[in-house]
């Protein structure tokens, strides 16, 4: 492992630690300042969470033995001094296998049944099932009995053939698959459908998540990668091989899995070593290897500076006897460079954007808060200062005009209550379009449609009826939002123009991303439709299976465009109410005070003292959410 990699990945580590913590921080100050209000903090603090936790997931995908898990080791695990992963000729890694680290628990390998395909819940579910699955040990301070147990990452059972089928794991309509049925009528399969591998390594636990997949068919036959867990990944690694070149099946891993689907993907040319002919010079070998990488860029029409040439086989055997003029003959460091300095960065930026965009606009309004607060506090020091050595007369004279002040602004906010109740009977009727008895209608009636026709044609139809009632409804939800903006701002317009409180900025609800993986789904929907492989599989089974994956999908895009609008209505109104509340506040204490000044003219001084420590306060305050706002952007 590269000192640039192990840096990049502990640097990012710490800057989404670092994020966490200024969350964290701010979170307490609304507090203090506000009391607790459990809405906002567990959302601030969910943030927090969510930033401590976030994984970096690398996935490498490619047909059976170009050598995934081969470059996995040696990327990731040289450091054993072994071959950590089985890697192996012909088909190996059997089934999709998932490294991380988990603190909180033991390192373990843990393994799901094959048999778990039957059931209806989703992979994601089954995770958060444990009794599902089966547990071993792993001893890290043991290279050996660690490299001894991950074996079981290659185990196959036999199976009759019938429960294969049922299981969508043999098709024995297909000519290439129809030999792998035995006399006894068994046919082979992966004993295992999925595999998590807890592990303390610095790397995994600094938040990286590698996805090892298993060649040969078998990510179709798991539609929940295909849409979901690769298509998330934050990179792909595509790997092809040099003795093998694009073969038509690299070619349609590609295009179904990779090309169009995920975010950040490169292609890894393996296998160089292959080429290194000791009777050829080494221009005329870099000669060769060029021209292949060439033809692979061609073909998969990437640009060459996303081709990567690389022996991973060799570089592992370099790192582990540390030559280090075969680590750099086998291209392993330009890959390690790109991990280091572009997927991570990448990763790193879209998390501060996706952050600083929310918080640091929540922080902005906090900070202008507290500048008014000190506005006002200074305006009725300057006028205290003013009546100093006045005479009653003229306090009197003050207290009577802010006393008109307050009786306006009291009526102006009694309005607003109004406003306030009928902006909680639109903000129901929104919720009503996003509701749970609302999805399972669609959900049902979309099923119903599918029922009729268990065909290609029907699951298309189902799956368009279930995305444009959704989406209908998402686009009816964020409309709605947007005229209780347009209402609130007209309404709180009175407050800024006619008592100076300052301009509204209340964040719009913004679904769109969500109507987006609606649309999303009916492409991947389309193309499993047109894919000829799909239309052999026994249909009625692949078309079940993909479908439940599809309504897992859409579910989970509608659930938190729900979320999302619940949140947005308890707390986009909250910083207007706030300030409504505040200025309603602070008037009633100047004209008490004035009270008490013109019962008895000595507390004028005492109230000064008052503000002027007030004042010192809110300068701290102010400098506490600057010093928050600095860890946010550091
Ligand atoms: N010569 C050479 N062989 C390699 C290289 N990388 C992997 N191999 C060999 O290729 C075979 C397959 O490698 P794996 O890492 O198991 O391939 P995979 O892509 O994980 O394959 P599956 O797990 O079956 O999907 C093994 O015998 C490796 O030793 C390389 O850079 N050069
Ligand atoms: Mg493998």
């Amino acid at each position: 492992m590269s000192i640039h990699l192990e840096q990049e990945v502990a640097d990012y580590s710490q800057r989404r630690l670092r994020l966490a913590g200024g969350i964290t921080d701010y979170a307490n100050w609304l507090d203090l300042q506000y009391g607790i209000d459990a809405e906002r903090t567990l959302r601030l603090m969910d943030i927090a969470a969510s930033l401590r936790h976030d994984k970096l997931v690398v996935a490498f995908v490619a047909e059976f033995s170009r050598g995934k898990t081969e470059l996995i080791n040696a990327l990731f695990f040289a450091s054993h001094g072994q071959r950590l992963l089985p890697s192996d000729v012909g088909r190996t890694t059997m089934c999709p296998t998932e490294l991380f680290a988990n603190a909180d628990e033991a390192p373990s390998l843990n393994l799901l049944p094959i048999e778990t395909r039957k059931r209806e819940e989703s992979l994601a579910r089954l995770k958060h099932m444990p009794i599902e699955w089966c547990r071993i040990a792993l001893d890290p301070a043991d290279p050996r009995q660690m490299q001894e147990t991950l074996k079981k990452l290659t185990e196959t059972r036999l199976m009759p053939a019938v429960e294969a089928i049922e299981l969508g794991l043999w098709n024995g309509e297909d000519e290439t698959e129809r030999h792998h049925l035995r006399p006894d009528g068994t046919v082979e399969v992966p004993a295992w459908r999925y595999a998590m591998v807890n592990y303390p390594h610095p790397l995994l636990q600094a938040g990286l998540t590698i996805l090892d997949t298993p060649g040969l068919n078998a990510l179709g036959a798991e539609p929940e990668l295909t849409l979901s867990v690769i298509p998330n990944a934050h990179a792909v690694m595509y790997v092809l091989a040099t003795d093998t070149g694009v073969t038509r099946s690299d070619l349609e891993i590609w295009q179904k899995h990779v090309h169009r689907h995920t975010n950040y993907h490169v292609a890894v040319l393996n296998k160089v070593d292959m080429l290194w002919d000791e009777l050829k010079s080494d221009a005329e070998v870099l000669a060769t290897v060029e021209r292949q990488a060439e033809e692979t860029a061609r073909v998969l029409k990437l640009p060459r500076s996303r081709v990567f040439t690389v022996s991973a086989q060799k570089a592992l055997t370099a790192k582990i006897r540390g030559d280090e003029a075969l680590r750099v003959r086998s291209g392993i460091d330009a890959l390690e460079y790109l991990l280091a300095h572009q997927v991570i960065p990448a990763r790193r930026d879209m998390l501060y954007h996706a952050v600083s965009h929310d918080i640091l606009g929540q922080l902005d309004t906090s900070r202008a808060d507290i500048s008014a607060r000190v506005k006002r506090s200074s305006d009725e020091l300057i006028q205290l200062t003013q009546l100093s050595g006045k005479n009653r007369e003229l306090i009197e004279q003050t207290r009577v005009s802010l006393q008109k002040e307050k009786d306006t602004y009291d009526a102006t906010a009694e309005q607003f209550r109004t406003t306030r109740r009928v902006m909680k009977g639109h903000g129901e009727h929104l919720l009503s379009h996003l509701s749970d008895s609302t999805l399972e209608a669609i959900l049902t009636s979309a099923r119903t449609t599918l029922e009729e026709s268990w065909t290609t044609h029907g699951l298309t139809q189902g799956i368009r009826q279930l995305s444009d009632e959704m989406g209908g409804r998402i686009r009816k939800a964020t409309q709605l939002a947007d005229n209780m903006l347009d209402a609130l701002e007209q309404a709180y317009t009175r407050f800024h123009r006619l008592h100076h409180l300052p301009k509204m900025q209340v964040p719009r609800l913004d679904l769109t991303a969500y109507r987006n993986r609606l649309e999303t789904l009916i492409e991947e929907t389309e193309a499993f439709c047109k894919d000829p492989a799909n239309l052999m599989l026994e249909k009625r089974f692949m078309i079940r299976r993909f479908y439940a994956g599809l309504a897992e999908e859409a579910r989970k895009a509608f659930r938190l465009a729900q979320a999302a609008a619940e949140r947005w209505l308890r707390i986009a109104l909250d910083p207007v109410m706030t300030r409504i509340r505040e200025h309603k506040q602070y008037l009633a204490t100047r004209l008490h005070n004035l009270q008490r000044i013109l019962e008895n003219m000595g507390t004028l001084h005492n109230r000064m003292a008052q503000l002027k420590q007030d004042i010192a306060g809110l300068r701290a305050q102010k400098s506490e959410l600057t010093r928050i706002a600095e860890t946010l952007t550091a």
